[in-house]
């Protein structure tokens, strides 16, 4: 089956834009009462009500106008994963900056084919007022305005976002790395989301971001957002990121220098 047209992809990203801000909405609604939270795969990976609430008024919103496609989302809801055009759902990602009412959660829903070549993406962030969406080939927008990334500065003065895993041996890796990283950049942010990341990227928030270890979910919006805003988002060795992977996202004048750092520094 064909790829969607630009055209059509302009129409997913609308939808995802929608979803993702109701959700967004009703996540921020529910903050404002008490939490039910509970954990998943470790004691430090929180998992709350309004995910699950979140989940479900989005699932609902899209499949009210695309009743047969296919759904996968972080806590669990599914449909037609053989379908031609597939959402990509984290309810609220960065759940721990949630519960803690920490600044830098989203909503983001992405849009893949079955192949998983995304075609839409959006972010909602309510927290700092940004509302991120792309359509693959029609550029990203933040708050409705266009985004171009500008040129990078040297690695040295980059400022590169970064994140760690819920399991404490990955983390003991993932800080061996780190601190083999930070003398060689500017400095580091730690936004605790890596869609919110991937979105600063594409901004200028930050100048680059790598995480390893995460969930499709994680990625499928931001990367599209990312990538339509000019940066270079793959896997550290190369092609489309994947969960469970290695994903760097940074200008493509600053990519191969840090790809070669954090080769070198074991990522
Ligand atoms: C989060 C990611 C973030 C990572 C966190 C966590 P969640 O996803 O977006 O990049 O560093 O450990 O995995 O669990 O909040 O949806």
């Amino acid at each position: 089956m064909p790829d969607p047209s630009p055209h059509e992809c302009a129409e997913l990203a609308e939808l995802a834009l929608s979803a993702a801000r109701l959700g967004a909405s009703l996540a921020a609604e529910l903050r404002s009462r008490p939490l039910e939270v509970s954990t998943k795969s470790t004691a430090t990976d929180l998992v709350t009500n309004a995910d699950r609430a979140v989940e479900e008024v989005v699932v609902a919103h899209i499949l009210a106008a695309r009743p047969n496609d296919g759904i996968v989302a972080e806590e669990g809801s599914g449909n037609g994963l053989d379908a031609p055009v597939v959402w990509v759902i984290d309810p609220i990602d960065g759940t721990t900056n949630y519960v803690y009412d920490f600044p830098g959660w989203a909503t983001s829903v992405g849009v893949r084919t079955i192949e998983g070549t995304l075609l839409a993406g959006a972010v909602v962030d309510p927290r700092h007022g940004d509302e991120f969406v792309a359509a693959r080939g029609r550029g990203a927008k933040r708050n409705g305005t266009p985004l171009a990334l500008e040129p990078p500065p040297p690695l040295q003065e980059a400022l590169v976002a970064t994140g760690f895993g819920y399991d404490a041996e990955r983390r003991a890796h993932q800080a061996g790395v780190f601190r083999q990283v930070l003398p060689q950049i500017r400095d580091t942010r730690r936004m605790g989301a890596a869609s919110v990341d991937l979105c600063s990227v594409a901004v200028g928030r930050v100048d680059a971001y790598y995480e390893l270890g995460l969930a499709e979910w994680d990625l499928a919006a931001g990367t599209l957002i990312a990538q339509e805003s000019g940066a270079r988002v793959e896997e550290l060795d190369g092609g489309p990121p994947r969960a469970g992977g290695r994903v760097v996202a940074a200008h493509p004048d600053l990519w191969p220098a840090l790809v070669d750092l954090l080769r070198r520094c074991g990522l």
